[in-house]
Protein backbone atom coordinates (compact mmCIF):
# COMPACT_ATOMS: atom_id res chain seq x y z
CA UNK A 1 0.00 0.00 0.00
CA UNK A 2 1.25 3.42 -1.04
CA UNK A 3 1.08 5.64 1.72
CA UNK A 4 0.81 9.60 1.41
CA UNK A 5 0.96 12.95 3.27
CA UNK A 6 -1.29 15.99 2.55
CA UNK A 7 -1.70 19.59 4.55
CA UNK A 8 -5.21 20.64 5.37
CA UNK A 9 -5.81 23.72 6.85
CA UNK A 10 -9.31 24.57 8.32
CA UNK A 11 -9.25 28.74 7.11
CA UNK A 12 -10.74 31.60 9.52
CA UNK A 13 -13.58 31.08 8.03
CA UNK A 14 -13.86 27.67 9.44
CA UNK A 15 -12.88 28.05 12.78
CA UNK A 16 -15.23 31.26 12.97
CA UNK A 17 -18.41 28.76 11.92
CA UNK A 18 -17.32 26.34 14.73
CA UNK A 19 -17.34 23.16 12.36
CA UNK A 20 -13.71 22.29 12.92
CA UNK A 21 -15.19 18.96 14.59
CA UNK A 22 -17.57 18.33 11.22
CA UNK A 23 -14.76 18.59 8.87
CA UNK A 24 -11.97 16.49 11.55
CA UNK A 25 -15.17 13.84 11.37
CA UNK A 26 -15.05 13.44 7.48
CA UNK A 27 -11.81 12.66 7.64
CA UNK A 28 -11.81 9.81 9.89
CA UNK A 29 -15.01 8.69 8.41
CA UNK A 30 -13.46 8.30 5.11
CA UNK A 31 -10.28 6.19 6.60
CA UNK A 32 -8.12 9.35 6.87
CA UNK A 33 -5.66 9.33 10.09
CA UNK A 34 -4.19 12.68 11.37
CA UNK A 35 -0.31 12.55 11.38
CA UNK A 36 0.16 16.22 13.04
CA UNK A 37 -2.40 18.78 14.31
CA UNK A 38 -2.07 22.27 15.77
CA UNK A 39 -3.85 25.89 16.18
CA UNK A 40 -1.74 29.06 15.02
CA UNK A 41 -2.37 32.56 14.03
CA UNK A 42 -0.57 33.57 11.00
CA UNK A 43 1.02 36.38 9.78
CA UNK A 44 0.94 38.42 6.87
CA UNK A 45 4.34 37.37 6.06
CA UNK A 46 3.74 34.03 6.87
CA UNK A 47 0.35 34.06 5.08
CA UNK A 48 2.46 35.28 2.06
CA UNK A 49 5.66 32.41 1.99
CA UNK A 50 2.71 30.05 2.52
CA UNK A 51 0.74 31.17 -0.99
CA UNK A 52 4.00 32.30 -2.78
CA UNK A 53 2.67 30.30 -5.77
CA UNK A 54 0.18 32.79 -5.71
CA UNK A 55 1.75 35.93 -5.43
CA UNK A 56 0.91 37.20 -9.29
CA UNK A 57 -2.99 36.58 -8.57
CA UNK A 58 -5.45 39.28 -8.48
CA UNK A 59 -6.58 37.68 -5.25
CA UNK A 60 -3.13 37.20 -3.26
CA UNK A 61 -3.20 39.96 -1.15
CA UNK A 62 -6.96 39.99 0.11
CA UNK A 63 -6.29 35.99 0.42
CA UNK A 64 -3.47 36.48 2.36
CA UNK A 65 -5.39 39.06 4.59
CA UNK A 66 -8.10 36.48 5.02
CA UNK A 67 -5.54 33.89 5.89
CA UNK A 68 -4.52 35.99 9.19
CA UNK A 69 -7.98 37.33 10.05
CA UNK A 70 -8.68 34.67 12.95
CA UNK A 71 -6.57 31.20 13.61
CA UNK A 72 -6.33 28.25 11.43
CA UNK A 73 -6.15 24.51 12.29
CA UNK A 74 -3.52 23.13 10.39
CA UNK A 75 -3.05 19.19 9.97
CA UNK A 76 -1.17 16.58 8.46
CA UNK A 77 -3.46 14.09 7.17
CA UNK A 78 -2.27 10.74 5.97
CA UNK A 79 -3.38 7.52 4.14
CA UNK A 80 -3.44 5.67 0.67
CA UNK A 81 -4.31 8.41 -2.12
CA UNK A 82 -4.71 10.66 0.46
CA UNK A 83 -3.70 14.38 -1.49
CA UNK A 84 -6.59 13.20 -4.04
CA UNK A 85 -8.42 11.94 -1.50
CA UNK A 86 -9.09 15.10 0.86
CA UNK A 87 -9.29 17.21 -2.80
CA UNK A 88 -12.60 15.31 -3.46
CA UNK A 89 -13.56 15.64 0.13
CA UNK A 90 -13.29 19.07 -0.30
CA UNK A 91 -14.91 20.01 -3.15
CA UNK A 92 -14.47 22.49 -5.92
CA UNK A 93 -12.48 25.93 -4.99
CA UNK A 94 -15.66 28.01 -5.68
CA UNK A 95 -18.77 26.31 -3.37
CA UNK A 96 -21.09 27.00 -6.25
CA UNK A 97 -19.67 24.25 -8.30
CA UNK A 98 -18.90 21.95 -5.12
CA UNK A 99 -20.43 18.27 -5.47
CA UNK A 100 -23.21 17.68 -3.21
CA UNK A 101 -21.61 16.12 -0.01
CA UNK A 102 -18.07 17.88 -0.04
CA UNK A 103 -16.96 20.04 2.36
CA UNK A 104 -17.40 23.25 0.74
CA UNK A 105 -20.61 22.73 -0.99
CA UNK A 106 -21.47 22.21 3.07
CA UNK A 107 -19.95 25.10 4.43
CA UNK A 108 -18.38 27.53 2.34
CA UNK A 109 -20.12 30.98 2.08
CA UNK A 110 -17.63 32.72 -0.41
CA UNK A 111 -14.83 31.85 -3.10
CA UNK A 112 -12.01 33.23 -0.93
CA UNK A 113 -14.14 31.98 2.29
CA UNK A 114 -13.97 28.25 1.39
CA UNK A 115 -13.91 26.57 4.59
CA UNK A 116 -10.58 24.28 4.02
CA UNK A 117 -7.28 24.20 2.14
CA UNK A 118 -5.56 21.18 0.51
CA UNK A 119 -2.26 20.41 -1.20
CA UNK A 120 -2.90 19.76 -4.70
CA UNK A 121 0.68 17.43 -5.42
CA UNK A 122 2.84 15.47 -4.51
CA UNK A 123 5.63 18.26 -4.62
CA UNK A 124 3.33 21.01 -2.95
CA UNK A 125 2.09 18.70 -0.02
CA UNK A 126 6.11 18.16 1.02
CA UNK A 127 6.45 22.07 0.99
CA UNK A 128 3.35 22.38 3.02
CA UNK A 129 3.85 20.23 5.56
CA UNK A 130 7.61 21.27 5.78
CA UNK A 131 6.22 25.00 6.29
CA UNK A 132 4.81 23.82 9.13
CA UNK A 133 5.49 20.84 10.73
CA UNK A 134 9.34 19.37 11.98
CA UNK A 135 9.97 15.95 12.09
CA UNK A 136 9.45 15.40 15.69
CA UNK A 137 5.91 16.75 15.10
CA UNK A 138 4.94 14.32 12.57
CA UNK A 139 3.65 10.97 14.03
CA UNK A 140 3.48 7.47 11.62
CA UNK A 141 -0.24 5.85 11.87
P1 LIG B 1 -6.58 25.79 -1.58
O1 LIG B 1 -5.23 26.05 -2.27
O2 LIG B 1 -6.90 26.80 -0.52
O3 LIG B 1 -6.72 24.37 -1.14
O4 LIG B 1 -7.71 25.98 -2.67
P2 LIG B 1 -7.73 25.56 -4.19
O5 LIG B 1 -6.50 24.77 -4.54
O6 LIG B 1 -9.07 24.93 -4.42
O7 LIG B 1 -7.70 26.96 -4.92
P3 LIG B 1 -6.46 27.83 -5.44
O8 LIG B 1 -6.67 28.10 -6.89
O9 LIG B 1 -5.16 27.20 -5.00
O10 LIG B 1 -6.66 29.20 -4.67
C1 LIG B 1 -6.25 29.34 -3.34
C2 LIG B 1 -7.33 30.04 -2.54
O11 LIG B 1 -7.42 31.39 -2.97
C3 LIG B 1 -8.77 31.81 -2.82
N1 LIG B 1 -9.27 32.23 -4.13
N2 LIG B 1 -9.89 33.36 -4.33
N3 LIG B 1 -11.25 35.55 -5.50
C4 LIG B 1 -10.91 34.51 -6.26
O12 LIG B 1 -11.18 34.44 -7.43
C5 LIG B 1 -10.20 33.41 -5.62
N4 LIG B 1 -9.74 32.34 -6.24
C6 LIG B 1 -9.15 31.59 -5.30
C7 LIG B 1 -9.56 30.65 -2.26
O13 LIG B 1 -9.55 30.77 -0.83
C8 LIG B 1 -8.72 29.48 -2.71
O14 LIG B 1 -8.98 28.35 -1.93
MG1 LIG C 1 -4.52 25.44 -4.11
Amino acid sequence: MYVERTLSIIKPDGVEKNVIGEVIKRFETNGIKIAAMKMIHLSKSQAQGFYAVHKERPFFDSLTDFMTSGPIVVMVLEGEDVIAKNRKLMGATNFKEAEEGTIRKAYATDIEKNVVHGSDAPETAAFEIGYFFNALELHAR
